[in-house]
């Protein structure tokens, strides 16, 4: 098992795992899944993340303070955040044209749409500041004074669950804040709060960006000792990597039997879950897979003639595998760095300072997804958004999938901000929520996959690709 390709690896644990649950499920054994198997997939994500933290700080301070000089920083910090933006955006416009073709609201059993939009019109009237957007009007029809009843007895359940009302107030928090208010949450107040927040860690590379700067700028013999300390640091974490994913095969199993055996314990309540939301889920599929198997290979082809189709995918996929399996891009981040700098040649400046910052804001699947989401959301209430609207969902999904954090089901949180963009009801987040978790898995696979390729072009374009490395592998 020790000198097995490390994507076998994860591999071998993924399929173990499932096939693990689906028995385990049929056989009655979840609670003792949950209670001795689960914890271990709990200490792997726990591994991952608490490596994941310090290898951003030390990986961004050594990757600013290893460029020659400033302007180097700035010009690579500029292409970044720009290929950054461009694919995300690139990644919501996929996510509209399919939802708007395939129309997976449509298949909906169409009383409930009615039911549906009677409960829309209810709470778009009684909601401050509310207003009932297109789509044909039921509510003051007498044929549906009945159906009127049943959905003012619905919203009232419906809207008394306290989950939804602690996710609205995440989300008033977020509309509260101001324009610049993300400038300001860059800034961190206290560098060690920020250390220990996961969801800090846009802080933490401030942090590490100015720090590594200053290394640029103080007198070099001053500063070499910290560097070399820096990059000591670095290597020790990136070991603790290695070690830890020798036992990946253990690991991916616990996560994905507790997993699975969380969501469903037979079969056939898989399939239930999926019933009403499956039109919706091959919507986000069909979107996540063209992200993944046409646009960022065309990409990474585009600016790196040498890198094949095949090549693309074997140099990532353990680093696809593990965002897969822990639905986590941060806890990935360590095993993307490996794979960017090990197998494609990307620089380890590039890669240390590139790749923190994508697992951290670019977050391609996740923006595809909402996009897909809230406009399958008003489907299925039979509200029209208008051009306007989806242009405002394209701004709107790619700054929530930038305030996402890299942990599993940010991107559906998020997504409240998307839904009151357009004036829709934050609480529908809780229509999709049970076919989240496995949506996510999949999100997470693009948002991984778009850090590697960006980090790849920007190497290259930088002149910081190894090219003969790549060459080696190519003939793996
Ligand atoms: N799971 C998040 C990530 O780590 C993405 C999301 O929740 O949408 O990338």
């Amino acid at each position: 098992m020790k000198n097995l390709p490390l994507h076998w690896k994860i591999i071998i644990g993924l399929i173990a795992g499932i096939i693990y649950s689906l028995v385990s499920s049929s056989l009655g054994w979840n609670s003792f899944t949950q209670n001795w198997i689960d914890p271990f997939g709990t200490i792997f994500i726990r591994l991952l993340k608490f490596i994941a933290v310090p290898l951003v700080l030390f990986s961004i301070i050594g990757g600013v303070a290893g460029l020659p000089d400033p302007a180097k920083l700035g010009r690579m910090g500029a292409k970044t955040l720009v290929a950054y933006v461009v694919t995300t955006v690139a990644a919501v416009t996929v996510g509209l044209v399919v939802v708007n073709l395939f129309q997976p609201g449509d298949y909906i059993d169409e009383g409930q749409r009615v039911k549906n939009r009677l409960k829309y019109e209810l709470w778009a009237e009684s909601t401050p500041g509310g207003r009932i957007l297109d789509g044909e009007r039921y509510l003051s029809k007498p044929e549906y004074a009945d159906l009127v009843a049943e959905a003012e007895a619905a919203m009232k359940t419906e809207m008394s669950d306290e989950g939804v009302e602690a996710r609205m107030k995440a989300a008033e928090q977020f509309k509260e804040a101001g324009p610049l208010q993300f400038l300001v949450d860059f800034v961190p107040d206290n560098i060690f709060a920020a250390l220990t927040d996961s969801g800090r860690m846009l802080q933490v590379i401030f942090f590490g960006i100015f720090f590594g700067i200053m290394l640029l700028l103080i007198p070099q013999e001053k500063a070499q000792p910290v560097r070399q300390l820096i990059d000591g640091v670095n290597e020790v974490f990136l070991k603790m990597v290695e070690v830890v994913m020798e036992a990946a095969p253990f690991f991916v199993f616990a996560l994905m039997a507790g997993v699975i055996s969380k969501m469903a314990s037979t079969p056939a309540e898989v399939i239930e879950i999926f019933k009403g939301l499956l039109s919706y889920s091959i919507a986000v599929l069909i979107g996540l897979l063209f992200m993944i198997f046409i646009f960022y290979p065309l990409v990474a082809s585009f600016f790196v003639k040498k890198l094949s189709y095949s090549g693309f995918f074997r140099r990532i996929s353990p680093a696809q595998f593990l965002a897969f399996s822990t639905s986590s891009s941060a806890a990935t981040l360590p095993v993307t760095m490996e794979c960017v700098r090990d197998n494609i040649g990307v620089s380890q400046n590039v890669t240390n300072f590139v790749l923190p910052i994508g697992a951290t804001v670019n977050m391609d699947g996740t923006s595809l997804y909402q996009a897909i989401a809230v406009v399958f959301l008003a489907q299925m209430h039979l509200v029209d958004l208008t051009l306007g609207q989806q242009l405002t969902i394209v701004l709107t999904a790619t700054l929530a999938s930038i305030g996402s954090a890299a942990v599993p089901s940010a991107g559906l949180v998020m997504m409240i901000v998307v839904l009151q963009s357009v004036g829709l009801n934050p609480a529908w987040i809780a229509i999709i929520f049970p076919v989240d978790r496995i949506l996510d898995m999949c999100r997470t696979v693009v948002n991984v996959t778009g850090d590697a390729t960006v980090s790849t072009l920007i190497a290259q374009t930088e002149g910081e690709l190894d090219v003969k490395r790549l060459e080696e592998l190519e003939t793996v």
